[in-house]
């Protein structure tokens, strides 16, 4: 109850931060995006990673709140990296299932793009396969009313949840996240190996893009290159960076 109090009067003191890591295209080693990652800075004290509080968030319902501010600050802060000349083309931001599932979710999107100015081919929105496994025909609705306004959408940790093929190739999805549990044991685990490749073949397969998460070492990017995956994010190329240290970031990868 305490922590509940605690992340209440964070949200009105906005004690939130957003983090950006860098996502790499393959074909080229450009960075082709960044995703937003939140995290709670009470002041003078150490920060507090999303492990720690979206759980209670989602329980509690703040993470509506909290997911709202996520999604402004980051159109806000693309906004203006595109206004600097930072060469990226999208900033993904994770959306909850809570988030997902508000009647009003398209239109609160539609604000928040032609508040920020952000061009809403310049967002894509991370699902998991939870969030659109449990709501059916209704996310396919709800997906399509997104893609509409011309938002890129992709599945996170991908791998972890009970996708359907069936749905996987009627939603309008542009992207599959392979999720990092299995990036993490390629190339030597074969049973992680096989999955992976599985997964980039199934992606390519249906015609959707296919990123690796967590990606640390330069073997496992080397097998995820030679199997024809198309981008990745993780330690090997950066930690999720504070706002101005992923600017500088971006003028050295330049
Ligand atoms: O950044 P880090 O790897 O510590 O994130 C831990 C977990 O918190 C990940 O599962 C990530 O998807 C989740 N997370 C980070 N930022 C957000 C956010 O803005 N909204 C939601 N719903 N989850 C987030
Ligand atoms: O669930 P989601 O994929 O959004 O979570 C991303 C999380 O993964 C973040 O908390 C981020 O800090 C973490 N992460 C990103 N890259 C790496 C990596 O290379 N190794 C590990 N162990 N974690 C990573
Ligand atoms: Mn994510
Ligand atoms: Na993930």
């Amino acid at each position: 109850l305490e922590m509940e109090a605690g992340l209440r009067r964070a949200l009105d003191l906005r004690e939130f931060v957003l983090h950006y890591q860098p996502l790499i295209s393959l074909t080229g080693g450009r960075v082709e995006g960044v995703e937003a990652l939140v995290r709670w800075q009470p002041p003078g004290r150490e920060i507090i990673s999303p492990y720690h509080f979206i759980p209670l968030a989602e329980e509690t319902g703040l993470i509506v709140a909290l997911g709202d501010w996520v999604l402004q600050e980051a159109c806000t802060q693309m906004k203006s990296w595109l206004d600097l000349g930072l060469r990226l083309d999208k900033v993904a931001v994770n959306l909850s299932a809570q988030q997902f599932r508000l009647s009003y979710l398209q239109e609160r999107i539609r604000d928040i793009l032609s508040e920020s100015g952000l061009p809403p081919c310049r967002l894509e929105l991370e699902l998991t396969e939870t969030t659109i496994m449990a709501r059916g025909d209704e996310a396919g609705i709800q997906m399509a009313a997104l893609k509409d306004q011309g938002v890129h959408l992709s599945i996170d940790d991908f791998g972890t949840g009970y996708s359907s093929l069936a749905y996987l190739r009627r939603f309008p999805l542009d992207k599959l996240k392979i999720d990092q549990s299995f990036v993490r044991d390629i190339p030597h685990d074969e049973g992680a190996a096989e999955i992976t490749s599985t997964i980039i073949a199934m992606a390519k397969n249906l015609k959707l893009s296919v990123l690796a998460e967590g990606v640390e070492t330069p073997e496992q990017l080397d097998f995820l290159t030679g199997r024809g995956c198309d981008s990745c994010q993780g330690f090997f190329f950066s930690r999720p960076l504070a706002a101005d240290d992923f600017r500088h970031w971006m003028d050295r990868a330049a």
